[in-house]
């Protein structure tokens, strides 16, 4: 059994104008359809063949590069497709508890969230990542890595990912990272954030 690229839960252009089409095009059908094709090919005949992607993840040995890099850009683009929507709702009561406890509001968590992913150097993610008993901590991590593999991040587990490679803003956004990062806390899917929280805290 292999991993399929998964389908965009909406239209390429439905999260204009802070998406544009001709990106999620790309960023989707190109750049994710690669890491798919790569991690399938870097753990046929291997002991990883058949788990599941947080259960190779988490076990990874880190000088796997092809399995790191491939691994880590299948599991988080997957996540980011899902925590963007054009209809996203709100927070769940026990969710916008857990963000006035660790960030003491709405606003403050979208600042750290923005200064987390404008701060990491060249490519990366930034995380919300909720610890066991439901407290939250904004990461970020170079490259593909992600706070599931061994000592990346905060090592909670990751209910929101926004991609800061250049792939994902830069035919609109160019050098401005800053505003696309405002762009993607106007379109955070909070009903399936939401339902991430409940279901890993
Ligand atoms: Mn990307």
């Amino acid at each position: 059994m292999s991993f399929k690229l998964p389908d965009l839960p909406y239209a390429h252009d439905a999260l204009e104008p802070h998406i544009d089409a001709r990106t999620m095009e790309i960023h989707h059908g190109k750049h994710h359809a690669g890491y798919t094709k790569k991690l399938n090919s870097a753990i046929e005949g291997t002991d990883m063949e058949g788990k599941s992607i947080e259960e190779i993840l988490k076990n990874l040995d880190m000088s796997n590069k092809a399995v790191r890099n491939n691994g880590g850009g299948y599991f988080n683009h997957s996540l980011f497709w899902n925590v963007m929507s054009p209809d996203g709702g709100s927070a769940s009561g026990e969710l916008s508890g857990a963000i006035d406890d660790a960030f003491g509001s709405m606003d403050g968590f979208k600042d750290k969230l923005k200064s987390a992913g404008g701060g990491q150097f060249g490519s990366g993610w930034a995380w919300l990542c909720v610890h066991p008993g439901g407290k939250l901590e904004i990461c970020s991590s170079a490259n593909q890595d992600n706070p599931l593999m061994p000592g990346i991040g905060c090592g909670g587990y990751p209910i929101l990912g926004v991609d800061v490679w250049e792939h994902a803003y830069y035919l609109h956004y160019q050098n401005k990272r800053p505003d696309y990062l405002a762009a993607f806390t106007e379109v955070i899917n909070w009903n399936h954030v939401s339902e991430l929280y409940a279901k890993h805290k």
